[in-house]
C-alpha cells in the first residue's frame, strides 16, 4: 500500500490509497512530482489523433479558416469531438495517477501554431490569473495533434520549478505572444536547464500548475496543434468568482464549481449560449486587474 495523491489533496479528508496505479508506473509518478511533468505518454494511437485533428480543422473550415476565437477556449462545451477528447480513458487514468479518483476538467483550449509563423508563449507559471488555491494539484494534459518538435515549437519546461513560490510575473500584452495578457515571468528562468517536451501525434505530456514553462515559434511546415486539458480535484477552490468545470470522471463531494452539460450536438444553441456564459465568468476573472483597454486583442488567445 502506498500514497499516490499529495499532502495537499488529503489533508483533513480520509487519505486514499491504492496499490494499482492506472495507467502511469511508480518511477513516472515519483518523476512527477520531483520534476512538475512527465512526458511522452501514450494516449491516443495515430488514427486516433488523426481524426480529432480532421474534426478540429473541419471545425475550423467550418468557421472560414480557423476556430472562432471564443471556442478555442472549453470547446468541449460546444463540440462533441472535443467532449469526448477531454474524455479519453488514457488521458483520464494518467490523470488520475497523479490527482486522484476524482476529477474536474476545468479548462480545455487549443494551442495552434501555424507553419512559420511568430506567434509563441512566453515563460509563465498557469497559476498566476487562474484563480485556483496556489497549493492545488492542478494539472494539465497537453495532448499533441500535430508533431510537437523542437522546429515547431514544442512545450519547454524548467524542471522542479513547480517547487517554487509564484513568482511576479509581467503583462506584455505583445502582439505575437499567445497569453491572455502577454504575461510572462519577471525573474531570471535558468533556460540552460529547460528541458523540450517532444510529442509524436496522439502522445501527450503532464505539467504541474506551477512548473516555469513556455515556447518558441514554429518554424516547420507543418501546424502544431496541441490541445492542453486543465484536470483538478474537486476540493480545490475557485478564490474570485462563480465558475463551472465538467466532471469527467469520480464524484464531486465539494460542489465548489458549477457542473457544465456536454454539448447535445456540435453548435446546439443551447451550449453555444452556455458556453458564453461560462466563458464571460471565466474572463472577467482571468482578466481582472489588467489594464483598462488592453483586453481586446488578447482575449481571444490562450488564457
Ligand atoms: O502550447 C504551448 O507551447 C504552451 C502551452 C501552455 O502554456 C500551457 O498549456 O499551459
Amino acid at each position: 500500500m502506498r500514497y499516490l495523491y499529495s499532502i495537499s489533496q488529503t489533508v483533513g479528508r480520509s487519505p486514499r490509497e491504492t496499490t494499482v496505479p492506472k495507467l502511469l508506473s511508480d518511477a513516472q509518478i515519483r518523476a512527477y512530482r520531483r520534476d512538475g511533468y512527465l512526458c511522452p505518454i501514450d494516449v491516443l494511437s495515430p488514427a486516433e489523433a488523426a481524426h480529432y485533428r480532421a474534426k478540429l480543422e473541419a471545425a475550423e473550415a467550418a468557421a472560414g479558416g480557423s476556430l472562432p476565437g471564443p471556442y478555442r477556449h472549453k470547446p468541449h462545451l460546444v463540440y462533441t469531438w472535443a467532449q469526448e477528447l477531454i474524455r479519453r480513458p488514457k488521458v483520464l487514468d494518467a490523470v488520475e495517477d497523479v490527482i486522484g479518483p476524482d476529477i474536474l476538467a476545468w479548462e480545455s483550449v487549443f494551442f495552434t501554431k501555424e507553419p512559420h509563423t511568430e506567434d509563441y508563449i512566453s515563460w509563465h507559471q498557469d497559476i498566476t490569473y487562474w484563480g485556483l488555491e496556489a497549493e492545488g494539484d492542478v494539472v494539465t494534459a497537453w495532448v499533441a495533434l500535430s508533431p510537437s518538435t523542437v522546429q515547431s515549437g514544442c512545450m519547454r519546461v524548467v524542471p522542479g520549478t513547480h517547487l517554487r513560490e509564484v513568482v511576479p510575473h509581467a503583462d506584455t500584452f505583445s502582439a505575437r505572444n499567445m497569453l491572455s495578457r502577454g504575461q510572462e515571468i519577471a525573474v531570471e528562468v535558468d533556460e540552460a536547464h529547460a528541458v523540450d517536451l517532444v510529442l509524436r501525434p496522439g502522445q501527450m505530456s503532464l505539467h504541474h500548475v506551477k512548473i516555469f514553462h513556455g515556447s518558441h515559434q514554429n518554424r516547420a511546415d507543418d501546424r502544431r496543434i496541441g490541445f492542453a486539458i486543465r484536470y483538478l480535484p474537486p476540493h480545490i477552490h475557485q478564490e474570485v468568482g462563480a465558475d463551472a468545470a465538467t466532471l469527467v470522471r469520480g464524484e464531486d463531494r465539494f460542489g465548489h464549481f458549477e457542473l457544465e452539460p456536454a454539448p447535445a450536438y456540435d453548435l446546439a444553441p443551447d451550449a453555444v449560449a452556455y458556453h458564453q456564459r461560462v466563458r464571460d465568468r471565466r474572463l472577467a476573472i482571468l482578466m481582472r486587474d489588467a489594464a483598462q483597454g488592453s483586453q481586446a486583442p488578447h482575449a481571444a488567445r490562450a488564457m
